[in-house]
């Protein structure tokens, strides 16, 4: 499953992102899940299901439907709190920067309202600036990189000239358990001197900066959006940073509480919520529900923490959702099923990667594939599209 790493300074509500976009999904999923830790739960990104624009009724299997949007299962890790210095072992220290490391992309959260100070104490709302906050989290990451990087350095340069060895590849294993693959860092390496010998420190962390940026792409959820103080420091943030999402945790958990016990109707990445049973609602509730809305919703268009998971699987990682088949009229797999599996596949993948994706047998079988809505076969090279449904013939 694909993971993500929510991540930051202590008090900007880490958890309670990860628990408003984990809660619900424990609710209602009907699937089994693989075993977690405590720090590790499902979450879900959401796509139109195809069931609507075919009008059949689909039977998910590996995600759940809703309201004609399809959920599809992700990872969600809650990476203990950073402090500056992290990465020389202060506060929490280095075990953290692993867990972080195990996900694909980051969320960084940063308390937009600016009252948490660098070490994530509570000071007055606004007398601290979040900007702040995004450059040392980045430095962290990258310091502590750059020391697994340069271990044994000098060491390793003499090897590397005596044997003749690739560097990138000397510099993959002195990485090896963070993820990243060899070819991030050939590409981080384009615009660093060529030739390795002159490298100075600089040089090395230039390319450690580098290989997070290609490896690990990272968003900022801007949260704690709903108050007062935040509106004017995301507005600075967004001017100075890409990929920012103003976030409200504490809304959506408002609300996604209140979905599950009836009150109200509401889906994650909704701009909206439907009061369903008004007279079990007190004035305080009441008056909680359309501050949110107000002041969230008719804002930012949502809480921003569906946006977020969202927005790191299918823009920062560049995701499709793809429908593999057996019956390509029927859209059902063996048993009848109906559009029964979601496949998160990166862009660019052909049928028969999506048939690896699906099971190493069936990639191994794999003969061609036939596009269900237009009932062609499709050539080997073809590139899948977002919400393609695709029947993978195989040999046997
Ligand atoms: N106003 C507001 N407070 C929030 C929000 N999210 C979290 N908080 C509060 O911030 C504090 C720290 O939250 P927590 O999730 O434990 O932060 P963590 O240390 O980063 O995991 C708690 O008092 C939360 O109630 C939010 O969206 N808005
Ligand atoms: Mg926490």
């Amino acid at each position: 499953m694909l993971q993500i790493a929510v991540t930051g300074k202590p008090n900007v509500g880490k958890s309670s992102f990860f628990n408003s976009a984990t809660a619900s999904s424990v609710e209602m999923a009907n699937y089994p899940f693989t075993t977690i830790d405590a720090n590790k739960a499902v979450a879900h990104v959401i796509k139109d299901c195809p069931c609507q624009e075919l009008d059949v009724t689909c039977n998910p299997r590996n995600s759940i439907c809703r309201d004609g949007k399809r959920l599809l299962p992700i990872e969600l890790i809650d990476v203990a709190g950073l402090v500056p210095g992290a990465h020389e072992g202060k506060g929490l220290g280095n075990k953290f920067l692993d867990d972080l490391m195990q996900a694909k992309v980051f969320i960084h959260v940063i308390d937009a309202s600016g009252s948490t100070n660098i070490e994530g104490n509570p000071v007055d709302p606004g007398s601290h600036d979040p900007l702040e906050d995004i450059e040392f989290l980045e430095e962290e990451i990258v310091m502590w990189m750059y020391g697994i990087l340069s271990r044994n350095w000098v060491r390793l340069i003499r090897k590397v000239g005596a044997e003749h060895l690739d560097i990138s590849k000397v510099l993959f294993d002195q990485l090896s358990g963070t993820g990243i693959a060899i070819e991030d860092i050939i590409e981080a390496k384009r615009n660093i001197e060529p030739d390795y010998n002159k490298w100075e420190e600089e040089d090395l962390i230039e390319l450690t900066r580098n290989i997070l940026h290609i490896a690990k792409p990272m968003m900022i959820v801007a949260n704690k959006a709903d108050l007062p103080t935040s509106a004017d420091n995301i507005k600075r943030i967004k001017e100075k940073f890409p990929n920012v999402i103003p976030a409200s945790a504490e809304s959506e958990i408002a609300l996604v509480k209140a979905a599950e016990a009836g009150l109200i109707s509401y889906l994650p990445g909704d701009d909206h919520f439907d009061i369903l049973q008004k007279d079990k609602l007190n004035e305080n509730q009441l008056k909680a529900l359309e501050y949110i809305q107000t002041n969230i919703l008719d804002v930012y268009g949502s809480t921003g923490i569906q946006d977020a998971l969202n927005y790191g699987i299918f823009e920062l990682l560049d995701n499709i959702v793809v429908y593999p088949v057996q019956d390509e009229h029927k859209y059902t797999d063996q048993k009848g099923n109906v559009l029964p599996d979601g496949i998160l596949v990166p862009k660019g993948s052909n049928p028969r990667e999506l048939a690896y994706l699906v099971h190493s047998d069936i990639g191994d079988n794999f003969m061609h594939a036939v596009d269900a809505r237009s009932h062609m076969r499709v050539a080997s090279d073809y590139e899948l599209k977002d919400g393609d449904i695709i029947s993978i013939v195989t040999k046997g």
